[in-house]
C-alpha cells in the first residue's frame, strides 16, 4: 500500500528538500515499479475523496434547497406566521410544485388578524383606474397595488384552490360611513368553467351583497364575454364591468367609479344591501385568506 510506505519511510525524510512526491519516492531506493504503482494508488485515494466530499456537498445543498422550498410563502398569511407585519406589495409562490413562480400582490395584516391577501382595490385618486376591461385583461389582472387593481381571475382561481379560502370585503361611502361583509367560502373556479364563484355563508353589517341567488354559482362575464343569465342582453356591456353577473347583480364592485348617489345611473360601484343600487361607493377592498 502506497500511503504506509510513505508513512513508514516519513521519519527518514525529514532532511528531503524536495517536497515533491515522485522526487521523495525515488530517493527511497525503491524500484521504478513499486514508483510508479504507489502513484496511481495515491491518485485513486485523492479521487475517492474527492467525490466522496462532492456527494456530501450536494446532499447538504439539495437538503437546503428542500428546506427553503418548504419555508417559500405559499399567501400572505404564511409570511404573517413568518413574522411579517404591516401591509404593502410582497412575492408569494402560490402554485405547488413550482417552486420558481413567483408572483407579486399586496398584504395586508392591519385588519381582522392579518394575513389577508388583497384581490380588489377600488378608491377614489386622481386618475381613476378603468375597470371596464376586457376578458383576457380580467383574467391577467391590471391597475396598480399600490391604488386601484384587479388581481387576475387565473391567480384567484390558484389561490383559492390549494385550500378553502374566505373572503373579507370592506366598503366604504362618500359621507364617511364604513361597512364589512365576510363569507367563509370563496371559490373561483377553473378559465373552462368561466371562473364561476363559489360564495357563502356571510357574516357583517354591509348586507349580503353576494347573496345565493344573485352570484353564487355565476360565472364570470365582461363586456366581451356574456356567461351571465340575462338572455336578453349583456350585463358587462350594460354595467360596464367585469363581474360574476347573474340577471344582473346584486352587487358590482367593478362598476364605474361615478361619486356617491346617481340619480340617472345603475352602473355604479354598487354594494345595494348598503347603500342600494344608484350609490357609488368611494372605497371597496377585496380580501382572502385560507379559511383554516
Ligand atoms: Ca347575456
Amino acid at each position: 500500500m502506497a500511503v504506509a510506505v510513505v508513512v513508514v519511510e516519513t521519519s527518514q525524510l525529514q532532511n528531503q528538500e524536495s517536497c515533491d512526491l515522485l522526487a521523495i519516492l525515488e530517493n527511497m531506493d525503491l524500484n521504478q515499479a513499486c514508483i510508479d504503482s504507489s502513484v496511481v494508488q495515491l491518485t485513486s485515494l485523492v479521487k475517492v475523496e474527492f467525490w466522496s466530499e462532492l456527494h456530501e456537498v450536494n446532499q447538504a445543498v439539495l437538503q437546503t434547497l428542500e428546506r427553503v422550498e418548504r419555508q417559500r410563502p405559499r399567501h400572505c398569511q404564511d409570511l404573517l406566521l413568518a413574522g411579517d407585519s404591516g401591509r404593502g406589495v410582497r412575492q408569494i409562490y402560490p402554485f405547488p410544485g413550482q417552486p420558481d413562480n413567483v408572483v407579486r400582490v399586496y398584504c395586508d395584516h392591519t385588519i381582522d388578524g392579518g394575513g389577508w391577501t388583497v384581490i380588489q382595490h377600488r378608491t377614489n385618486v386622481t386618475v381613476r383606474e378603468d375597470f371596464n376591461r376586457s376578458w383576457v385583461e380580467y383574467q391577467l389582472g391590471f391597475g396598480d397595488m399600490e391604488s386601484e387593481f384587479w388581481l387576475g381571475l387565473d391567480l384567484l382561481h390558484a389561490l383559492t384552490s390549494s385550500t378553502l379560502q374566505e373572503l373579507r370585503i370592506d366598503l366604504a361611502d362618500y359621507e364617511g360611513e364604513q361597512r364589512w361583509a365576510k363569507y367563509g367560502v370563496f371559490y373561483v373556479g377553473p378559465p373552462q368553467d368561466n371562473y364561476r364563484l363559489s360564495v357563502g355563508r356571510y357574516t357583517g353589517d354591509a348586507g349580503d351583497g353576494f347573496a345565493a341567488k344573485f352570484h353564487h354559482g355565476m360565472q364570470f362575464s365582461t363586456h366581451d364575454a356574456d356567461h351571465d343569465t340575462d338572455n336578453e342582453g349583456s350585463c358587462g356591456t350594460r354595467f360596464g364591468a367585469g363581474w360574476w353577473f347573474g340577471d344582473c347583480f346584486r352587487c358590482n364592485l367593478n362598476g364605474l367609479p361615478y361619486e356617491g348617489y346617481q340619480e340617472q345611473h345603475s352602473e355604479v360601484v354598487a354594494w345595494s344591501p348598503w347603500r342600494g343600487y344608484h350609490y357609488s361607493l368611494r372605497t371597496t377592498t377585496m380580501s382572502i385568506r385560507p379559511a383554516f
